[in-house]
């Protein structure tokens, strides 16, 4: 196909100007323009050239597989671009795509995400518009609303799961040199742009059509070079049989696949996540074929497949998706996975690659195709009603991208899943993002496919021709993954590490919890290095309504894995902020307060990646893992329900049940506080209470239990308002909000429980953070201390940090992650650093106005008596935390990735580390009972 330009190029030149000229361009062009010059046919044997654009979820792996695993001289993968508004996050979801690359040894795949351009209020579309956002609601930040994509899922069966490809990710894929670095990663329509502008191309869409209806409405001119979309999205007409409808409109019920259907019924989730682009591209001019939910629907992934995949596994890439799929299956809530999970995006690529290789008429070997004439619903009628839902009409004094005022742009937008225009009874429901058959003028003839192809060989399992080809292509020995971990590493091998502190006595029991930000890892590594008698680590709650994904839990059990400490349970923490999940549906929520996070740079790619410093870290054998158990209220047991992973409740409550006689818990708080809120509101749960291994009758508030258990809580946030010197809060992403702190803002109404129960709390305000938030001074307290491995790894975090600061706007808040260290310094109490407190009445406004929610105010009638931190010594603090960092003691027992790789290269790792191999361990029966939770010392 690359000839084709060339070839129309040298036409025109050759109509236009005199023979010499063809000469020289045949010259510039090369051999292959001249002889496409004198062969019209000569683009027949050149390899199609194919983008994809995916959103990483389980489905699209199989289907970058798929195409991986096929004769490049036929297709060509020219760059993938990674939608991050779908079912994955952006910096788990370009870290995935690079194993996978390299695992199939093609590293010159470029592959883009995010990009932090925007969107003028006048429709201009900046440069590098990263995606996270639908077209509608994107403005010139990376943080925004979740209209749509609250419909996925945020945890469990949701991004969590995809992001660690349900704990699966890191236990399977071998790791290259390549990775998300800030500010260098190439953007998705840097990617889009280079693959497009160099040649004719193929683009196969399997998420949110975001990223590419940006490209398209800002290259204009290089629409002539996308030969042909393929589409997995949509919903045509249902497999509803005729006449046979539920409800008395007379239309089928449930088109669509959203979960819950009340509000809109007809979407399928790749068109829902971002209508108006999907429009944009259907409308484009270009010829789409779409595989929409009717074809899919007719081809689940049936029991009969799944046996056969589970027998024929004969690649690394092939155990890789049946690993994945069998998990799907057995956390799957109903019992009807064989009937619900289908294949998608592998199916899309099955018929774009079987239509490519026929090379006309869309005839193909696995689907039965037709030609439908459709449009994309991007807003309901009535049309021209400015009813404030609508980004491209409200509030800008000409609609945005020149829509027309009463035509169908101009409507109702759904405002997210339990929107009231969607739900009003005999009104009909919400079509947002359906792709709706229509004869009208503004209908776009696409190539649909209606149905699956049956397998033609007689007495086979398969009942399809795609099952057939899938389970061939993946266990084709040909291009097979170069890499697996265990091949890349001679002598891999799991190891848990434990201390051995002898003899010493255990200090302090503290619990730390944290949203995952940049500075909670700095303050997690200090806490670690607290001598063991003065600070006795007892667990970590992960916070994740905060600064990081569900997912980076990975990135703590690596930290501990690095400081010999997989002894410590990590428990993680509920995905929404209290009021925030879906009440007829938890498992999704809106994004009333984490929307003032950013998706892009400085916000969570950066958070999910730790600044893409993260894989530096050895891999730990602990992971986030989506096994599950019967006992602990799961559908079914899992292969390994032992490895459940703990939530932050579950570690607190075993932490208190192993609590010595007479102690007493410290938590230190550096997130939002939902899982505190948590911990004081599922304390009503029994009449008899356990404290210190005696079992007493509850008191009357719930609270006083809490404080028999509890030292007191150190609360890093906050900022104390209307204070004179006290200056603003930190919300840079809520200008109106002038006086709030994220850690506040993010959760209210866990913050106001907190700050109504009877806990003793100490204050470490935003105003004492922003004393101790000099990167020059830390980091030259930093070059003079000993270079442990944490040191090092701390220096090399704080520097990129304070170079990004300095080196783009997006970076501009560094500072606030440099004063999180603080509340863990504070905690450790060191007598040079001065700290002086003071009782001050506070309380936390949690209801009300966007523009005061989660303000400190002080109140002296009503507000909680609160130790608040007045006063510290700054240089005193860094020379402090320098030298605890640079102690070797309670080092690190292994110092980095490249540490762990030469370990896995031979073949009697030296150790004095007292470890134990995973395998082993798992094996055993204490570990079925007691599995990752607290006492794992115990085994070892
Ligand atoms: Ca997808
Ligand atoms: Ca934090």
């Amino acid at each position: 196909m690359y000839g084709f330009v060339w070839n129309h190029e040298v036409r025109r030149l050759f109509s236009q100007r005199a023979m010499r000229v063809v000469w020289v361009v045949a010259m510039i062009g090369g051999l292959g323009a001249f002889v496409s010059f004198v062969d019209p046919d000569h683009h027949l044997h050149q390899p199609h050239r194919i983008l994809v654009d995916t959103d990483v979820d389980t489905d699209d792996v199989f289907a970058l597989f798929y195409l991986l695993k096929q004769d490049r001289t036929q297709f060509h993968l020219q760059g993938i671009t990674i939608n991050a508004n779908g079912w994955s996050d952006a910096g788990h979801a370009i870290n995935h795509v690079y194993d996978i690359l390299f695992m199939m040894d093609r590293d010159d795949i470029p592959v883009g995400v995010g990009g932090e351009g925007g969107i003028l209020a006048n429709g201009t579309i900046l440069p590098n518009v990263g995606g996270y956002q639908p077209i509608i609601d994107q403005e010139m930040s990376t943080a925004g609303e979740c209209r749509y994509r609250q419909a996925i899922p945020v945890a469990r069966r949701g991004r969590l799961d995809v992001n660690s490809n349900y704990g699966l990710r890191k236990a399977f894929l071998p790791q290259g040199s390549r990775r998300y670095t800030p500010l260098q990663q190439p953007t998705a329509q840097e990617v889009m742009k280079d693959a497009i502008s160099s040649g004719p191309t193929t683009v196969f869409l399997l998420g949110a059509h975001t990223n590419f209806a940006i490209f398209l409405m800002s290259n204009p001119d290089l629409k002539k070079n996308v030969k042909h979309i393929y589409v997995m999205g949509g919903s045509v007409r249902s497999n509803c049989p005729k006449n046979d409808s539920s409800d008395n409109s007379g239309e089928c019920p449930n088109i669509g696949n959203l979960y819950p259907q009340d509000s809109n019924p007809y979407a399928e989730f790749n068109i829902f996540s971002d209508p108006f682009a999907a429009y944009k591209v259907f409308h484009s001019g270009i010829p789409v074929t779409l595989v929409p939910l009717d074809a899919t629907n007719t081809i689940p992934l049936s029991r009969s497949f799944f046996t056969e995949f589970e027998r024929r596994q004969d690649t690394y890439e092939a155990k890789y998706c049946f690993q994945a799929l069998k998990i799907i299956r057995d956390t799957w809530l109903s019992d009807v996975f064989h009937e619900q999970y289908c294949m998608w995006d592998s199916f899309l690529v099955g018929v774009a690659l079987s239509i490519m290789r026929n090379s006309s008429n869309g005839e193909n070997e696995f689907a039965e195709m037709q030609y439908i004439n459709i449009s994309v619903v991007t807003s309901n009628e009535p049309y021209g009603i400015s009813d404030g839902s609508n980004p491209l009409i409200t509030g800008n004094s000409m609609p945005k991208f020149k829509v027309d005022k009463n035509g169908v742009h101009s409507g109702h937008v759904q405002m997210g899943m339990q929107d009231r225009f969607c739900l009003q009874k005999g009104k009909g429901k919400c079509q947002d993002g359906y792709t709706k058959e229509d004869t009208g003028e503004d209908a776009v003839r696409v190539l649909a496919a209606m149905k699956a192809k049956s397998n033609h060989e007689n007495g086979s399992s398969l009942q399809k021709e795609f099952y057939k080809s899938f389970l061939r292509v993946i266990n084709s020995p040909e291009k097979t993954g170069r890499f697996d971990i265990r091949k890349q590493y001679l002598f891999h091998r799991e190891v848990l590490h434990k201390p051995d502190f002898g003899k010493k006595m255990s200090g302090k029991p503290v619990v730390f919890d944290m949203d995952m930000s940049a500075g909670d890892f700095l303050a997690l590594l200090y806490l670690l290095k607290l001598p063991v008698e003065q600070i006795n680590l007892k667990g970590i709650l992960i916070c994740s309504t905060g600064w990081a994904t569900s997912a980076t839990i990975d990135v703590v059990y690596d930290i501990l894995h690095m400081m010999g400490r997989d002894d410590i349970p990590v428990g993680l923490g509920k995905a929404f902020a209290v009021g925030q999940a879906n009440p007829a549906f938890s498992a999704i929520g809106d994004c009333k307060y984490s929307k003032a996070i950013p998706h892009g740079s400085g916000g969570y790619l950066d958070s999910d990646t730790l600044y893409g410093l993260a894989r530096d870290l050895p891999r730990s054998p602990r992971r986030y893992t989506a096994e599950n158990s019967v006992k602990f209220g799961a559908s079914r047991d899992t292969d390994h329900p032992e490895l459940r992973q703990p939530s932050a409740l579950d570690v607190w409550k075993s932490i208190v049940d192993s609590l010595d006689a007479g102690s007493k818990i410290t938590l230190l708080m550096n997130g939002p506080l939902t899982n505190l809120a948590e911990i004081i509101l599922s304390e009503n749960a029994s009449s008899m209470i356990q404290v210190n291994n005696v079992k007493m009758p509850r008191p009357n508030d719930d609270t006083v239990y809490l404080c028999l258990l509890m030292q007191g809580v150190y609360i890093v946030g906050g900022h104390i308002a209307y204070v004179n010197d006290n200056g603003k809060g930190n919300l840079f992403t809520v200008p109106s909000n002038e006086y709030a702190e994220f850690n506040m803002f993010l959760d209210p109404l866990a913050a106001k429980e907190v700050f109504t129960s009877s806990l003793d709390i100490t204050l470490v305000p935003l105003q004492m953070q922003r004393r101790v938030s000099s990167f020059s001074s830390i980091l030259n307290r930093m070059n003079l201390t000993a270079l442990t491995p944490e040191a090092l790894f701390v220096q090399r975090l704080l520097s990129r940090l304070w170079q990004l600061e300095q080196e783009h706007y997006r970076y501009h808040h560094m500072d606030i992650f440099l004063g999180e260290i603080l509340g863990a310094v504070v905690l450790a109490a060191n007598p040079h650093l001065n700290q002086t407190f003071r009782l001050k009445p506070l309380k936390v406004l949690a209801d009300g106005d966007i523009t005061n929610i989660g303000e400190i105010i002080i109140d002296k009638e009503q507000g909680k008596q609160v130790l608040v931190l007045e006063n510290v010594n700054p240089q005193a603090y860094y020379d402090h935390f320098a030298r605890v960092l640079g102690d070797h003691r309670q080092s690190a027992v292994l110092g980095s990735f490249h540490e762990q790789e030469r370990m896995w290269n031979s073949p009697a790792a030296k150790t004095n580390i007292c470890c134990l191999h995973l395998d082993e361990l798992i094996q055993t029966d204490q570990y079925m009972e007691k599995h990752l939770i607290v006492n794992l010392a115990d085994l070892v």
